[in-house]
């Protein structure tokens, strides 16, 4: 057994037992209400799921096992004079605990290496595609005819015991973690650049091979990858990709199923496709405004625009967060340092001056500060990575990692099928009744 994978079932096995007794003792404890209005708000007001890789904090933002990401960025093992975090070393944190040292991240690179032949039949399967399908429709699909492959799948159909899911799911987390690169750069590629592809470079980590495959070789293209696939990867268990892997999983649907459909609905405007629709947003606001950077008065009168029309201003707002993104943040700090006087980037910082009070002043937008997809379109344009519709392929490769570690946490803790009660509208209003004549 590998070294992360011994560490793991160190850390993860005997918490299931814990759990056990945990939930025997308390199983009654009361630790929240559930209110009409949570029936109609997607249930936010609601804890109903245990995630271990990570926590949100509605004003503070993310921690990964405790820590923020200005943390992660200073603590996780980086390149040899590198400053960004490896996200290798993230995944590490989120299944043992504790930050992993530099030799434990080659140990992870070293693993991924071994492990990352894609099968043919996957590229035959996206060869067969239109070439304008969209790149996370094409990401989806691949997932899935990766599915072949799924060594929890096999082994489930010979008969394993509950008690070694873990073991199967760890293989099928490793592989895919290790193939998904290749992949996207492929049909990154076969979308955008005349289907030539570029081998992986061995001497490359996850991150910076990951750009190499789609062509890009600029080191500070590789920094920022670095960035950007760590501070993507997970944001605890409740938002849309990871409830659905976790949802999907619990039915015992293998890795590759879960993440397929994970990325599902990833490719949802109000979710990770939103930083796609931030760029489209910008260029479009700049073209009618004729180029160049936008006055203030400009870009107020283009959100009232854009609000009088019914719609969202991508990469503003959030189901939990009430404060700016420290991702947004993270990646403001990248531009900072790396390009201040890009054009798009310094609309990006104005937009961020003037939407906030004109969002809160809707009265009903409960978060009016930039969220992730705010920002990362324009760092990606910096670098001449122009094709937009390929933005959420970026953000998936990165969120599989937080997602495929808790699939992991599920497993291990030898967690339930889901099945939350649902309710008529017609039921909901006697239950009301009784409840108010009772009361
Ligand atoms: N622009 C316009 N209206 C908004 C926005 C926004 N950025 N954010 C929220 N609202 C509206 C929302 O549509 C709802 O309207 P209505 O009552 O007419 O249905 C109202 O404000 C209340 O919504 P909230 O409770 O503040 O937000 P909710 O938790 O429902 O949704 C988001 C959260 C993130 C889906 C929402 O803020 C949004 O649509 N933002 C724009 C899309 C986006 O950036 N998504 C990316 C999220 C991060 N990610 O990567 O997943
Ligand atoms: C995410 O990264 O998943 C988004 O910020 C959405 C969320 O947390 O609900």
């Amino acid at each position: 057994m590998g070294n992360l994978k011994q560490k793991f079932a160190e850390k993860a096995l005997p918490m299931a037992d814990e759990i056990k007794q945990f939930a025997k003792e308390n199983g009654k404890v009361i630790i929240g209400n559930v209110e009409v209005e949570d029936v109609f708000s997607g249930m936010k007001g609601i804890t109903g799921l245990l995630t271990e890789t990570s926590l949100l904090d509605a004003q503070e933002g993310i921690r990964f096992r405790g820590y923020s990401i200005p943390e992660l960025r200073a603590q996780l093992p980086k390149i040899p004079g590198g400053t960004e975090p490896l996200p290798e070393g993230l995944f590490y944190l989120m299944l043992i605990g504790d930050f992993p040292n530099y030799n434990d991240v080659l140990e992870i690179q070293e693993n991924w290496r071994s492990r990352a032949a894609v099968p043919a039949h996957v590229f035959t399967t996206l060869d067969a595609l239109p070439k304008n399908t969209h790149p996370m429709t094409q990401f989806s699909i691949a997932i899935m005819a990766m599915q072949t492959e799924s060594v929890f799948a096999k082994s489930y159909q010979q008969g394993i015991s509950k008690k070694d899911y873990w073991d199967y799911t760890y293989e099928d987390v490793c592989n895919l973690l290790a193939r998904l690169p290749q992949v996207a750069a492929y049909i990154y590629r076969r979308t955008y650049k005349d289907g030539s592809q570029i081998a992986p470079d061995p001497k490359l980590d996850w991150a910076a091979n990951f750009a190499h495959m789609m062509g890009y070789n600029d080191p500070l293209f590789h920094k920022m990858m670095r960035l950007y696939l760590t501070i993507h990867a997970d944001h605890e268990g409740g938002n849309v990709s990871a409830h659905t892997t976790h949802l999907v999983g619990s039915a015992l649907s293998d890795p590759y199923l879960s993440l397929a459909a994970a990325m599902n609905g990833l490719a949802g405007p109000l979710h990770g496709l939103a930083n796609q629709e931030v760029i489209r947003w910008i260029l479009e606001m700049r073209k009618e405004l004729g180029g160049g950077l936008p006055t203030k008065e400009q870009i107020a009168d283009y959100i009232h625009k854009t609000l009088a029309a019914g719609k969202v201003v991508p990469g503003y707002g959030h189901a939990v967060l009430r404060k700016t993104d420290p991702r947004f943040t993270a990646q403001q700090d990248f531009a900072k340092q790396y390009m201040p006087d890009d054009e798009l980037v310094n609309i990006v910082w104005r937009i961020y001056e003037v939407a906030p009070p004109i969002l809160e002043g809707t009265g009903k937008i409960k978060n009016p500060w930039p969220n992730v997809d705010a920002h990362s379109g324009a760092l990606l344009l910096h670098y001449g990575f122009t094709e937009y519709e390929f933005y959420t392929v970026l953000f998936g490769v990165s969120r599989a990692l937080g997602v495929l570690a808790s699939l992991l946490w599920d497993r291990a803790l030898g967690m339930p099928i889901e099945r939350p009660k649902s309710i008529t509208f017609d039921a909901l209003k006697k239950e009301v009744e009784t409840l108010k004549a009772k009361a």
